[in-house]
């Protein structure tokens, strides 16, 4: 009863996780406008959790200001990113923030790899004229993957820009996840808990008024002596 209970939307909902940190960049970066802008969420009119946060919800209203600290602004227009996640994940797409005009994110495609050096890389979904952004404030498009991957290492790959020489930009990466088995775990243990004390408390309720009753002159007589001792 308790596991069907949660069957609608708490086990079918999937939750945005962080990039994590990153272990490799060929794209380079600029001073102000650091790889980590867009990954450590500066700039978003909301926090989020990672891995517990509801990602259709949060990135359906969620945007990202533009300006120093809030957004990453390479040097080269072209190039890699690896992360890594932290820990084994189900990823099974991604949202991003991406600017306006010719540094906008155009062309790229992900890759996921076995081991931290990336030494074999295996394609995970490509994608091509990603929308840009609305100017000043970054909206974040929600792309999802064909099938998902289970990984901690991500290889995300700029093909393409929307014209400049020799940078690209963007405001804030992250990506789709199945929630993990221990947080729907702690999830249906949470829920059952709530029901297991709400049954105990409609059970025990008579029994307590039938106890308060038959216990009624003691009781009053301490709490009035209480009451007289606090004044
Ligand atoms: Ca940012």
């Amino acid at each position: 009863m308790i596991f069907a209970a949660l069957e609608p939307a708490a086990l079918n909902a999937t939750v945005i996780l962080s990039p994590g940190i990153a272990l490799a960049n060929t794209l380079g970066e600029k001073n102000n406008r650091p790889l980590s802008a867009a990954l450590d969420q500066s700039g978003l009119s909301a926090p989020y959790v990672s891995g517990t946060t509801d990602f259709l919800t949060y990135t359906a209203t969620t945007t990202n200001a533009t300006g120093n600290g809030n957004i990453f602004r390479s040097d080269n227009p072209t190039g890699f990113i690896d992360l890594d996640l932290g820990g084994l994940f189900n990823i099974t797409g991604l949202a991003l923030w991406n600017v306006n005009g010719s540094r906008a994110v155009r062309d790229f495609e992900i890759f996921v790899s076995a081991d931290a050096t990336f030494s074999t890389v295996t394609s995970l979904a490509a994608f091509t004229d990603v929308t840009q952004g609305n100017g000043g404030v970054l909206e974040a498009q929600a792309l999802t993957f064909s099938s998902g991957a289970l990984t901690r290492y991500v290889r995300l790959q700029i093909t393409d820009n929307y014209g400049h020489n020799n940078q690209v930009s963007f405001g804030e990466l992250g990506f789709q996840a199945t929630p993990e088995p221990s947080t729907l775990v702690l999830t249906a243990c949470a829920l059952g808990l709530f029901v297991f004390w709400n049954r105990r408390k409609a059970i025990s309720a008579p029994a307590l008024q039938r106890a308060a009753v038959d216990s009624s002159a003691p009781y009053s007589k301490n709490r009035r002596t209480s009451s007289i001792e606090l004044l």
